[in-house]
């Protein structure tokens, strides 16, 4: 157990009182979780709901300390991963998401301006600033319930052309079939992004234009493509903190945890629903998304754990707070997708300051097939030309 927590023994002569009998839970906790860091990669398999509320119930300092071990234990200590998004067709989105702007059933409240498909040239243009500065993955959203027949052809030579300079590529398009699916898949598609937001009870009180269930079918698609799932959630809606740890559940239920899990910070947004009411109702604790991060860190040891949305308003203290918590990857550029991010500058020195360098890109290795010679009967990998 070197260089994980020692765990106090519990003072028999000491009267029993709530308080005892949390700590007494609490260590015994601390106790698997020293044990567990040092097994299997499949580490995630192996949380409950109860050790999941109970990972959100520990002391934060035991809590971060503990997701610092486990982080230290998978990867590089003081690494980022550092990507860039683009709004590749902003607005009117058929969907009702009552956080985002971009819905079009909130148009009339959040004023957003939409706009068609930006063309090629200005994606690629962006993705090559976005590589100039220090990105190591190009990510592009899109406004859309899913992709349509006639998108697939400009989003499959987005991924061609930003894979052409040596980025890891990500789209975030909505919805996507089987078919769909392969044909990123095949396009050489790094990673696609389709969150799950919240708990499925929750779920209902966010969107009514879709289900959970619809939710799952996509990343199940995205899963059995190949591609690398990336599926987070967002902290401040108003949920409970039962609706966050059914969150952290649902992603260990998955066959494999997410690839990578962007926790975001909801960034308020006034004229839409959920931002109006936060608004006027008061934000949660900021620790409470560290929180968040930490258990999502023990539990997903091997993921990737992003700052996502809401860093623009948070300090150099809280921001460090979430890279203890184990994040190791963030979005880097002055906007999101609709709305302001850190700025380029103040994540330069933010990274010196904490000491903290960003990782290369490392593409998804080629597509290869299992294929059987017909005469010997000998199986061997054939990698499938891009
Ligand atoms: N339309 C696609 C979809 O919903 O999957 C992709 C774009 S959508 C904007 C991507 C994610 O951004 C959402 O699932 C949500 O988690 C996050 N997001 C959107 N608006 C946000 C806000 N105001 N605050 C925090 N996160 C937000
Ligand atoms: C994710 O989980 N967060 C990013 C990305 N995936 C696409 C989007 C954040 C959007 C924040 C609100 C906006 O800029 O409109
Ligand atoms: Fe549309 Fe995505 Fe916004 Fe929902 S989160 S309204 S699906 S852009």
């Amino acid at each position: 157990m070197a260089g994980l927590l020692s765990i106090a023994e519990p003072n028999a002569s000491r009267p029993t009182d709530p308080i005892d009998n949390q700590n007494s839970l609490n260590n015994d906790l601390l106790a698997r979780l020293a044990t567990d860091a040092t097994k299997s990669l499949q580490a995630s398999k192996q949380y409950s709901r109860e050790d999941i509320a109970a990972l959100f119930d520990l002391p934060l300092m035991d809590l971060l300390l503990q997701a610092q071990t486990v982080h230290r234990q998978h990867f590089a200590a003081n690494e980022v991963q550092i990507s860039t998004l683009l709004s590749i067709k902003t607005g009117n989105c058929p969907e009702d998401c009552g956080y985002c702007s971009q819905s079009g059933h909130h148009r009339d409240t959040t004023k957003l301006q939409a706009e068609k498909r930006l063309e090629v040239d200005k994606v690629i243009a962006a993705a090559k600033r976005a590589k100039a500065t220090g990105s190591s993955r190009f990510c592009m959203g899109a406004a859309w319930k899913h992709p349509s027949a006639k998108d697939m052809p400009y989003v499959v030579e987005l991924i061609k052309e930003v894979k052409a300079l040596g980025l890891e590529t990500c789209m975030t398009l909505g919805m996507l079939d089987t078919a769909q699916a392969t044909q990123l898949a095949d396009a050489g598609l790094d990673y696609y992004n389709h969150n799950l937001d919240t708990s499925r009870r929750y779920y209902e009180q966010v969107v009514s234009t879709r289900s959970y269930d619809e939710r799952l079918d996509t990343l199940t698609n995205v899963r059995n493509s190949g591609i690398n799932v990336c599926s987070g959630n967002i902290v401040g809606m108003g949920e409970s903190r039962d609706d966050r740890i059914d969150w952290v559940h649902e992603l260990l239920k998955m066959p494999k945890a997410p690839e990578s899990i962007p926790v975001n910070l909801l960034v308020p947004i006034a004229g839409t629903p959920i931002g109006d009411r936060v608004i006027e109702e008061g934000q949660l604790s900021v620790l409470e998304w560290i929180r968040t991060i930490a258990v999502t860190r023990i539990c997903c040891p091997t993921s990737y754990v992003r700052l996502s949305a809401g860093r623009e308003s948070l300090s150099d203290s809280e921001q460090a707070l979430a890279f203890m918590a184990g994040a190791n990857s963030f979005f880097y550029g002055d906007k999101l997708l609709t709305t302001g991010n850190a700025s380029q500058s103040s994540d330069n020195r933010l990274m010196r300051e904490l000491g903290l360098t960003a990782q290369f890109a490392a593409p998804r290795p080629p597509k290869q097939v299992p294929v059987m010679d017909a005469m010997s009967g000998h199986q061997s990998q054939v990698v499938l030309a891009e």
